[in-house]
């Protein structure tokens, strides 16, 4: 028997630990545990329901354009307007979480998981013009190689060539995110936490200066993916191919989609959008989502056990630190009792399953160049090939948004603030499916509850005792040696945490996290 505590894991959003108690040198029992509180529900409560919009985003740096998103939809179902918002309204609400997610997956790739694969240290020996490739040099040889070390020794396998041009697109990949942020901001506002979604619409008119300053960073981006990160992902791929029977997970996918591609239907479960809403198991049969379903779980969490079991309408955040068999601050979300992972894994899953010409061709081609079957997609591997092709999804989509904007033509339908009503809002974040729930009572909020993408990917055992998604992904796996456990951080870092968007102060007082160890 081992037992294996990382505690940060780093290169990720959020602060997570990960106990692994392993024997013969396979993991037999993980406990992932949100070591934060968050508690944005609470500080919610009493407040304008147009406060949610804003606060929401500081719930998170990474993802704020997905929480005003989900923010926004769950207000225009509250004021009954959901159906009321003009086209350029919903076209640049699409441009602007479409440019967040190409620039939130281009940082997950590059800046978050790339140096498991790939060496930095190796362009130590590098001779040549390359800028980008002397600067990271240069750090080397003055010693100053954060964020790069300390680390895990991974087995990198890149040629010495593919490896300095990995590293030369890291640097890269930074020009590139700037990009996707400004664009976000043209019609945003800014970036974090945007001010132009808002209920009813959007605050920001289209103007032809503005679609022009998007198209061409668009049209930089878009040759980015094409020639650049798609291909760093499928030499990765080619090189790691054994990560395609790593870091299975629970076998369950569920997406809210995202994208919508009209507004004539109230109901977000049957609206049609870009990437679809659905649920798929490993027979990969297409099943419909019903959100009465949803649950969350708390008997392994720090909360009260009265907020155990509840539907997300009628949650409750009420932190109890000292609790007997807890282990995190983040929830178990469950659908039907079941444990689902989110993420672009699962809305590419969900939109193939439901038949879309383009993504089945998409994902159909990754599969066939690397001879593999639908199932390997639920791995390490399948998880960076599914964010890489939905990254070229939206952006290859983005030009036709662009170019339906009218400038001229409202931006935004009116409203009333209802003195009592309830509220829905779901949409695919970056990271996966993201709802928020709100209840008004006397214009005010009187309960606001958000269940986060990492919420259900990281969560901890629910009260039957069934790990979260990366719990399951976790066990199982061959450890080759427990005191470089590069194999952990690998299916940790594909399913993109975030644990500043998934827990609800700080580790309970006193409480021991016993080996410390940063990789
Ligand atoms: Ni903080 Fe988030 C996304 C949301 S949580 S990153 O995407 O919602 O996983
Ligand atoms: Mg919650």
């Amino acid at each position: 028997m081992g037992r294996i505590i990382i505690d940060p894991i780093t290169r990720i959003e959020g602060h997570l630990k990960v106990e692994a108690v392993t024997e013969n040198g396979v993991i037999k029992e993980a406990r992932s545990t949100g070591t934060l509180f968050r508690g944005i529900e609470v500080i919610l409560q009493g407040r304008d329901p147009r406060d949610a919009q804003r606060y929401v985003q500081r719930i998170c740096g990474v993802c704020p354009t997905s929480h005003s998103t989900a923010a926004t939809l769950n207000l225009d179902s509250a004021f009954g307007i959901a159906d009321q918002i003009p086209e350029n309204g919903r076209l640049l609400r699409n441009l602007i979480l479409g440019a967040a997610h190409i620039a939130d997956h281009i940082l997950h790739f590059y800046h978050l998981c790339a140096l498991d694969y790939v060496d930095v240290t190796k362009v130590a020996s590098y001779q040549g013009n390359n800028s980008a490739l002397n600067s990271v040099k240069d750090f080397i040889e003055r010693g100053e190689l954060g964020p790069f070390v300390p680390r895990y020794e991974g087995d990198y396998r890149l040629s010495d060539e593919a490896n300095q041009q990995a590293v030369a697109h890291y640097v890269e990949a930074f020009n590139m995110r700037r990009k996707g942020q400004e664009m976000l901001s043209i019609f945003g506002g800014k970036m974090p936490h945007n001010c132009a979604i808002m209920p009813g619409g959007v605050t920001e008119v289209p103007t032809v200066d503005k679609i022009a300053s998007f198209l061409w960073r668009l049209n930089e981006l878009r040759d980015f993916i094409d020639n650049v990160y798609l291909p760093d992902v499928l030499a990765v791929a080619g090189a790691y191919s054994d990560y395609f029977e790593v870091g299975k997970g629970c076998g369950n996918l569920l997406s809210f989609g995202s994208f919508d591609l009209d507004v004539k239907e109230t109901d977000l479960l049957k609206r049609d959008r870009l990437l679809k809403q659905g649920r798929l198991s490993a027979d990969l049969k297409l099943e419909p989502v019903d959100t009465d379903k949803i649950t969350e779980q708390v008997r392994h969490s720090w909360y009260s056990e009265s907020n155990n079991g509840r539907h997300p309408s009628e949650g409750q955040t009420t932190p109890e630190p000292e609790k007997a068999g807890a282990y995190s601050w983040i929830k178990s979300p469950r659908y039907d009792g079941k444990v689902y992972e989110v993420g672009p894994l699962a809305r590419m899953a969900v939109t193939y399953a439901s038949g879309d010409p383009k993504v089945k061709a998409m994902v159909d081609g990754v599969l066939s160049h690397f001879n593999a079957q639908p199932g390997a997609l639920f791995s390490v591997l399948g998880r960076h090939a599914a964010r890489a092709l939905y990254t070229k999804l939206i952006a290859d989509t983005m030009p036709e948004w662009l170019l339906q904007l009218k400038p001229g033509e409202p931006v935004c339908a009116d409203y009333e603030i209802p003195e009592e009503s309830t509220g829905m809002g779901l949409v695919d974040a970056a990271r996966g499916a993201l709802g928020h729930w709100i209840e008004i009572k006397e214009g005010k909020i009187a309960n606001y509850q958000c269940v986060v993408p990492s919420t259900w990917n990281l969560c901890p055992r629910d009260e039957q005792g069934q790990p979260g998604p990366v719990e399951q992904a976790l066990e199982g796996t061959r450890i080759r040696d427990e005191s470089n456990p590069f194999e952990i951080v690998r299916i940790i870092r594909s399913f993109d945490p975030c644990i500043a968007c998934a827990v609800h102060l700080v580790t309970p007082k006193g409480k021991d996290l016993g080996k410390f160890r940063v990789c």
